[in-house]
């Protein structure tokens, strides 16, 4: 059986928990088959250390039953390539938040250096028969860089988050060279159909591409395939832990202390993608439209430190701690606080438990690839119970999951008014889209995404061979 290689920025221990949708799907795609990871170690080698350029820096360990190869970065290229291009061009742009991007050229240069390095390192690693699977933004031009060395394995390419639509792509000064090493790949695999619809109308538009009668595109002199591969959660796992002894544990003890209260909850990284300052100024409205509320709905925000060396994310912190201070100091009583903010990653076996304690989730980004979250929230419930999940229509997830309230983030009203109409819903409205949405998660979970990618991937490397 061929191994499977997958590539990624950062790799995760398989032991420790991660807070990172990319990370954790990744691992348990690669527990069930077994194979290599590829990726950053996370480490900065000390300047004047060439030991990776002379072809002796890959640390390679095996974790139950995974091998892990990392490398580590010059400070000089982690500057340009991760918190230049990753994150301060390609992650606003491709979430629509032009006002946010930073272009300067030698973010390209070192994100192009750093795409040579892990393709010079990963080539000599790989077997004739290995399939390669390259994940999101920080890799889109790994393939090429691949090819040009000789590779001729199958490699696909899955983009966690959101495929801008033309004209946003367009702003990047280089989105002609992105699009064009796209198609270094025999598949590219986005989250939603929304998504792969972006990309085709920007190949036709752009680069002229023409659909060949097997389905794949052809553009700047290759062929390759797309679709649409909406990433799931390991549902039996994720039930399995609110069943375990911690996450029965964690509910008994938000049961207990919330016994009279209606809980909200929402778990995210603090990122300025999913919505959280607006979430917070919805909770407030429905404090003041429906004061009902008051004395009784408590909103757990949890919200796991990310990046925290980026400008924007300073800012997002500050916003935060004010507003989630203002409400405390503006509706909180001495028996009773409107919101628990979090900064912190929380343990995963403790997640489940909180989301089987609360009523509503609110998942509410602005703009999301997919959002894991939504789909481990329904997974955590109790079938007889079950709560609500209010859910943003900018979410990928939105796609896949219309029995949840959907919502517009940036309507504060109609926010507030979902959510009061989550905490007030009928158990048998409740159980009804539970049941619907179970389906689909189910029907959709992180196997069939690893499977369906994966099989596409096999039929559009032969199809490749066929038609280069
Ligand atoms: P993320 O932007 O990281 O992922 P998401 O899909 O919500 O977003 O995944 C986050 C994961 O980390 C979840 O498994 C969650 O439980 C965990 N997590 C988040 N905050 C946490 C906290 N405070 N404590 C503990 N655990 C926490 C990117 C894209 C998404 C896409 C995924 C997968 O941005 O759109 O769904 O990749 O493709």
């Amino acid at each position: 059986m061929s191994r499977l290689v997958i590539v990624s920025n950062r790799i995760a221990d398989p032991r420790k928990a991660a807070a990172g949708g990319l990370a954790v799907a990744v691992k348990d795609s690669l527990q069930e088959t077994g194979g290599v990871w590829f990726g950053w170690s996370g480490k900065l080698r000390d300047a004047g250390n060439d030991a990776t350029h002379r072809g002796d820096g890959v640390q390679v360990q095996t974790v139950g039953g995974i091998q892990l190869a990392t490398i580590d970065l010059d400070p000089r290229d982690y500057d340009a390539y991760y918190l230049g291009y990753s994150n301060n061009v390609l992650w606003p742009v491709f979430h629509y938040r032009l006002d946010l991007a930073q272009f300067d050229r030698r973010f390209a240069d070192g994100y192009r250096r750093v795409n040579q390095l892990f393709a010079r390192k990963l080539y000599p690693l790989l077997r004739p028969d290995d399939i390669v699977w390259v994940h999101d933004y920080q890799l889109i031009p790994l393939a090429a860089e691949l090819r040009a060395m000789g590779c001729t394995n199958p490699i696909g390419f899955f983009l966690h988050i959101p495929m801008p639509p033309l004209p946003i792509m367009a702003a990047i000064p280089e989105h002609e060279w992105l699009m064009r090493s796209l198609f270094a790949y025999d598949l590219v695999g986005f989250q939603t159909e929304a998504d792969l619809l972006h990309f085709e109308q920007y190949v036709e538009a752009e680069a002229g591409a023409a659909r060949l009668p097997n389905g794949r595109l052809r553009a700047f002199g290759r062929t390759l395939s797309a679709g649409a591969f909406p990433i799931g959660i390991n549902v039996d796992e994720f039930a399995a832990l609110a069943g375990d002894r911690d996450g029965i544990a964690m509910f008994d003890r938000m049961r207990d202390e919330y016994s009279r209260r209606q809980l909200l909850v929402g778990v995210d990284r603090l990122d300025y993608t999913k919505g959280l300052p607006q979430r917070v100024h919805a909770f407030r409205e429905l404090l003041e439209r429906y004061p009902e509320n008051r004395s009784r709905a408590t909103l757990i925000q949890i919200a796991a430190p990310s990046r925290e060396n980026l400008g924007a994310y300073d800012d997002l912190r500050r916003e935060m701690d004010s507003l989630c201070g203002a409400i405390n100091g503006d509706y909180g009583e001495l028996e009773w606080m409107p919101m628990r903010y979090i900064h912190r990653t929380v343990a995963r076996k403790r997640l489940p438990g909180l989301y089987r304690a609360s009523r509503v989730a609110l998942v509410t980004p602005l703009r999301d690839g997919m959002n894991l979250v939504a789909k481990e929230f329904l997974a955590a419930q109790d079938e007889t119970d079950p709560g609500v999940l209010v859910l943003s229509r900018f979410a990928g997830a939105a796609e896949q999951m219309k029995e949840a309230l959907l919502v517009n983030p940036y309507d504060t009203q109609g926010t507030a008014q979902a959510i009061q109409r989550a905490l007030a819903m009928p158990l048998d409205e409740r159980r009804q889209r539970y049941t619907a949405l179970m389906a689909t998660i189910r029907k959709y979970d992180v196997h069939w995404w690893r499977t369906r990618f994966l099989d596409a991937l096999a039929d559009a490397s032969e199809a490749a061979v066929a038609q280069p």
